[in-house]
Protein backbone atom coordinates (compact mmCIF):
# COMPACT_ATOMS: atom_id res chain seq x y z
CA UNK A 1 0.00 0.00 0.00
CA UNK A 2 1.31 3.63 -0.37
CA UNK A 3 0.31 6.32 1.93
CA UNK A 4 0.19 9.82 0.22
CA UNK A 5 0.50 12.75 2.73
CA UNK A 6 3.06 13.95 5.02
CA UNK A 7 2.28 12.98 8.50
CA UNK A 8 1.99 16.16 9.97
CA UNK A 9 -1.28 16.04 8.82
CA UNK A 10 -3.00 14.67 11.64
CA UNK A 11 -6.02 12.80 9.49
CA UNK A 12 -2.44 11.18 7.72
CA UNK A 13 -1.11 10.65 11.21
CA UNK A 14 -4.18 8.84 12.05
CA UNK A 15 -3.90 6.55 8.98
CA UNK A 16 -0.33 5.46 9.32
CA UNK A 17 -0.67 5.13 12.91
CA UNK A 18 -3.65 2.83 12.44
CA UNK A 19 -1.85 1.00 9.86
CA UNK A 20 1.12 0.28 12.18
CA UNK A 21 -1.34 -1.29 14.33
CA UNK A 22 -3.26 -3.36 12.66
CA UNK A 23 0.15 -4.33 11.41
CA UNK A 24 -0.42 -3.40 7.61
CA UNK A 25 2.77 -2.69 5.64
CA UNK A 26 2.91 0.73 2.99
CA UNK A 27 4.95 3.36 1.89
CA UNK A 28 4.36 6.67 3.26
CA UNK A 29 5.16 9.43 0.34
CA UNK A 30 5.70 12.92 2.27
CA UNK A 31 4.00 15.22 0.25
CA UNK A 32 1.35 18.04 0.57
CA UNK A 33 -1.18 19.01 -1.42
CA UNK A 34 0.01 22.66 -1.47
CA UNK A 35 3.49 22.01 -2.71
CA UNK A 36 2.89 18.89 -4.72
CA UNK A 37 -0.40 19.28 -5.94
CA UNK A 38 0.34 16.66 -8.61
CA UNK A 39 1.46 13.78 -6.77
CA UNK A 40 -1.98 13.35 -5.23
CA UNK A 41 -4.20 14.65 -7.98
CA UNK A 42 -3.40 11.51 -9.79
CA UNK A 43 -5.04 9.37 -7.12
CA UNK A 44 -7.31 12.24 -6.00
CA UNK A 45 -9.50 14.38 -7.59
CA UNK A 46 -10.32 16.88 -4.40
CA UNK A 47 -6.65 17.44 -3.97
CA UNK A 48 -6.60 15.81 -0.49
CA UNK A 49 -4.48 13.87 1.90
CA UNK A 50 -4.73 11.03 3.33
CA UNK A 51 -4.91 9.38 0.05
CA UNK A 52 -3.99 5.63 0.09
CA UNK A 53 -3.64 3.20 -2.97
CA UNK A 54 -4.24 -0.15 -1.91
CA UNK A 55 -1.74 -3.13 -3.50
CA UNK A 56 -4.74 -3.79 -6.26
CA UNK A 57 -4.44 0.22 -7.76
CA UNK A 58 -7.75 0.90 -5.81
CA UNK A 59 -7.84 4.67 -4.15
CA UNK A 60 -9.43 5.57 -0.94
CA UNK A 61 -9.68 9.53 0.27
CA UNK A 62 -11.29 10.67 3.93
CA UNK A 63 -9.31 9.08 6.72
CA UNK A 64 -12.76 7.58 8.16
CA UNK A 65 -13.30 6.31 4.64
CA UNK A 66 -9.59 4.93 4.75
CA UNK A 67 -10.04 3.39 8.38
CA UNK A 68 -13.07 1.91 8.30
CA UNK A 69 -11.93 -0.11 4.80
CA UNK A 70 -9.25 -0.78 6.70
CA UNK A 71 -10.68 -2.44 9.69
CA UNK A 72 -13.05 -4.13 7.04
CA UNK A 73 -10.04 -5.23 5.35
CA UNK A 74 -8.79 -6.69 8.90
CA UNK A 75 -9.63 -9.51 10.82
CA UNK A 76 -12.59 -9.28 13.55
CA UNK A 77 -9.80 -9.33 16.69
CA UNK A 78 -7.68 -6.76 15.43
CA UNK A 79 -10.36 -4.07 14.17
CA UNK A 80 -10.13 -0.73 15.85
CA UNK A 81 -13.93 0.25 16.02
CA UNK A 82 -15.92 -2.02 17.91
CA UNK A 83 -18.42 -3.91 15.12
CA UNK A 84 -21.72 -2.86 16.97
CA UNK A 85 -23.66 -1.68 19.95
CA UNK A 86 -22.78 0.68 23.01
CA UNK A 87 -19.08 -0.13 22.43
CA UNK A 88 -19.21 0.84 18.53
CA UNK A 89 -21.21 4.14 19.65
CA UNK A 90 -18.50 5.29 21.97
CA UNK A 91 -15.80 4.97 20.42
CA UNK A 92 -17.56 6.47 17.17
CA UNK A 93 -18.33 8.98 19.48
CA UNK A 94 -15.27 10.45 20.72
CA UNK A 95 -13.22 9.79 17.35
CA UNK A 96 -15.89 12.01 15.70
CA UNK A 97 -15.05 14.56 18.69
CA UNK A 98 -11.00 14.08 17.87
CA UNK A 99 -11.50 15.05 14.54
CA UNK A 100 -13.61 17.55 14.87
CA UNK A 101 -10.83 19.23 17.02
CA UNK A 102 -8.80 18.20 14.20
CA UNK A 103 -10.49 20.26 11.80
CA UNK A 104 -10.95 23.31 14.06
CA UNK A 105 -7.08 23.50 14.76
CA UNK A 106 -6.32 23.16 10.95
CA UNK A 107 -8.93 25.64 9.67
CA UNK A 108 -7.07 28.44 12.64
CA UNK A 109 -4.00 27.59 10.70
CA UNK A 110 -5.17 27.85 7.14
CA UNK A 111 -6.20 31.40 8.02
CA UNK A 112 -2.92 32.16 9.15
CA UNK A 113 -1.29 31.02 6.10
CA UNK A 114 -3.56 30.82 3.35
CA UNK A 115 -5.11 34.57 3.59
CA UNK A 116 -2.96 37.83 2.91
CA UNK A 117 -2.32 39.98 6.13
CA UNK A 118 -4.68 42.16 5.46
CA UNK A 119 -7.61 39.86 5.08
CA UNK A 120 -6.44 37.59 7.79
CA UNK A 121 -10.41 37.27 9.80
CA UNK A 122 -8.96 36.96 13.84
CA UNK A 123 -12.63 36.21 15.03
CA UNK A 124 -12.73 33.63 12.50
CA UNK A 125 -9.74 32.19 14.09
CA UNK A 126 -10.42 33.06 17.43
CA UNK A 127 -13.84 31.06 16.87
CA UNK A 128 -11.80 27.61 15.25
CA UNK A 129 -9.38 27.53 18.09
CA UNK A 130 -12.32 27.87 20.49
CA UNK A 131 -13.87 24.72 19.08
CA UNK A 132 -10.39 22.52 19.10
CA UNK A 133 -10.09 24.07 22.76
CA UNK A 134 -13.87 22.48 23.72
CA UNK A 135 -12.99 19.23 21.80
CA UNK A 136 -9.90 18.88 24.08
CA UNK A 137 -11.86 19.43 27.10
CA UNK A 138 -14.78 16.94 26.21
CA UNK A 139 -11.43 14.41 25.20
CA UNK A 140 -9.59 15.30 28.63
CA UNK A 141 -13.02 14.66 30.92
CA UNK A 142 -13.23 11.34 28.61
CA UNK A 143 -9.80 10.82 29.76
CA UNK A 144 -10.47 11.34 33.19
CA UNK A 145 -13.95 9.36 33.55
CA UNK A 146 -12.16 6.59 31.48
CA UNK A 147 -9.22 6.56 34.34
CA UNK A 148 -6.74 5.95 31.72
CA UNK A 149 -3.87 8.57 31.86
CA UNK A 150 -1.80 5.28 33.37
CA UNK A 151 -3.35 2.36 31.59
CA UNK A 152 -6.28 1.25 29.67
CA UNK A 153 -7.86 2.55 27.10
CA UNK A 154 -9.84 5.65 26.63
CA UNK A 155 -12.99 3.85 24.26
CA UNK A 156 -13.58 1.26 27.25
CA UNK A 157 -12.44 -1.85 25.22
CA UNK A 158 -10.08 -4.19 26.63
CA UNK A 159 -7.57 -3.18 23.84
CA UNK A 160 -6.38 0.02 21.93
CA UNK A 161 -9.37 1.73 19.26
CA UNK A 162 -9.60 4.33 16.83
CA UNK A 163 -10.94 6.57 19.96
CA UNK A 164 -7.22 6.10 21.61
CA UNK A 165 -5.56 6.85 18.21
CA UNK A 166 -7.10 9.81 17.05
CA UNK A 167 -7.97 11.70 20.33
CA UNK A 168 -3.90 11.23 20.96
CA UNK A 169 -3.60 12.91 17.62
CA UNK A 170 -5.84 15.49 17.92
CA UNK A 171 -4.09 16.73 21.26
CA UNK A 172 -0.73 16.39 19.83
CA UNK A 173 -1.47 18.24 16.40
CA UNK A 174 -3.22 21.14 18.44
CA UNK A 175 -0.49 21.31 20.94
CA UNK A 176 2.25 21.88 18.40
CA UNK A 177 0.09 23.96 15.58
CA UNK A 178 -2.05 26.00 18.34
CA UNK A 179 0.57 26.56 20.81
CA UNK A 180 -0.83 29.65 22.28
CA UNK A 181 -4.11 27.11 23.52
CA UNK A 182 -1.76 26.91 26.26
CA UNK A 183 -3.65 23.13 25.98
CA UNK A 184 -0.95 21.08 28.19
CA UNK A 185 -1.39 23.36 31.24
CA UNK A 186 -5.13 23.18 30.71
CA UNK A 187 -5.82 19.10 30.23
CA UNK A 188 -3.27 17.25 31.91
CA UNK A 189 -5.00 14.38 31.88
CA UNK A 190 -5.07 14.52 28.01
CA UNK A 191 -1.35 15.59 28.13
CA UNK A 192 -0.72 12.35 30.04
CA UNK A 193 -2.27 9.80 28.03
CA UNK A 194 -1.29 11.71 24.60
CA UNK A 195 2.29 11.07 26.13
CA UNK A 196 1.51 7.73 26.86
CA UNK A 197 0.41 7.09 23.65
CA UNK A 198 2.73 8.84 21.19
CA UNK A 199 5.28 6.66 23.62
CA UNK A 200 4.61 3.53 21.55
CA UNK A 201 6.42 2.74 18.09
CA UNK A 202 3.15 2.32 16.19
CA UNK A 203 2.86 6.11 17.05
CA UNK A 204 7.03 7.40 16.98
CA UNK A 205 7.61 5.87 13.73
CA UNK A 206 4.88 8.03 12.39
CA UNK A 207 6.08 11.31 13.99
CA UNK A 208 5.29 14.73 12.31
CA UNK A 209 7.85 15.54 9.97
N1 LIG B 1 -11.89 15.22 6.23
C1 LIG B 1 -10.62 14.96 5.62
C2 LIG B 1 -9.67 16.12 5.90
C3 LIG B 1 -8.37 15.99 5.13
C4 LIG B 1 -7.63 17.31 5.08
O1 LIG B 1 -8.18 18.39 5.35
N2 LIG B 1 -6.36 17.23 4.69
C5 LIG B 1 -5.61 18.45 4.49
C6 LIG B 1 -4.19 18.31 5.01
S1 LIG B 1 -4.19 18.36 6.79
C7 LIG B 1 -5.58 18.73 3.01
O2 LIG B 1 -5.38 17.85 2.21
N3 LIG B 1 -5.82 19.99 2.66
C8 LIG B 1 -5.81 20.44 1.32
C9 LIG B 1 -7.12 21.03 0.92
O3 LIG B 1 -8.16 20.71 1.55
O4 LIG B 1 -7.12 21.79 -0.02
C10 LIG B 1 -10.05 13.63 6.15
O5 LIG B 1 -10.43 13.25 7.26
O6 LIG B 1 -9.28 12.97 5.43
Amino acid sequence: MKLIGLYRSPYVRRVAVSLNILGMEYDNEAVTPFESPEAVSRYNPLIRIPTLILDDGDVLVESYAILDALDDMSPSEKRLVPSTGDPRKHVMQLSAIATGTMDKAVWAVYEGRFHPKEKYHKPWVEHNDAQADSGLAYLNEAVLKADCGENGWLGGTDRISQADISASIAYSFTAMARPKLGVADKYPALDKFAGRMEAQKAFSSASPQ
